[in-house]
């Protein structure tokens, strides 16, 4: 009779341990579709267009990120903004790199990010103005 007890804890324990490997194996296995090429999201005030060249990303090459940032409310270009982005892999932990995104034209700016692993990645984008706290969205980035 114990032992029986104890085969079925056993048996219990490696129906956890196979489950568990399965579902880490499976979510990379998963073709997830490509993300959107423009994408828009809210932060705060602002409304951010996140443009993400060429789509989907490449592992082996770093892609080009494009961001149009606009007042909410009115609509106008945001110019003198910090404009920060780090990116990380959803599925697992493989550190998060950030980036802070170069002013290129009135309420635009430029930053290259390399997704290096094919599978879905999250692209936080935070935005900071003088004497205004900062905003922040993410947007969800798959890379191929
Ligand atoms: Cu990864």
């Amino acid at each position: 009779m114990k032992r029986r007890k104890l085969l079925i804890v056993v048996l219990g324990i490696g129906f956890l341990i196979l489950i568990t490997f399965l579902g880490t194996s499976l979510e990379s296995l998963i073709p997830h579709p490509p993300t959107a090429a423009v994408q828009v999201e809210q932060a705060g005030p602002y409304q951010v267009t996140l443009q993400v060249s060429p789509n989907p990303p490449s592992v082996t090459n770093p892609a080009n990120l494009s961001l149009q940032v606009v007042k909410k409310a009115s609509g106008q270009l945001v110019s003198n903004a910090r404009v920060t982005l780090s990116s990380a892999m959803q599925t697992m932990d493989m550190g998060t790199e950030e980036l802070v995104a170069q002013p290129q034209s009135p309420g635009n700016y430029h930053a290259q990010a390399h997704f290096s692993m094919s599978g879905p990645w999250q692209l936080r984008v935070q935005i900071s103005e003088t004497g205004t706290p900062a905003a922040s969205t993410t947007f969800d980035v798959t890379a191929r």
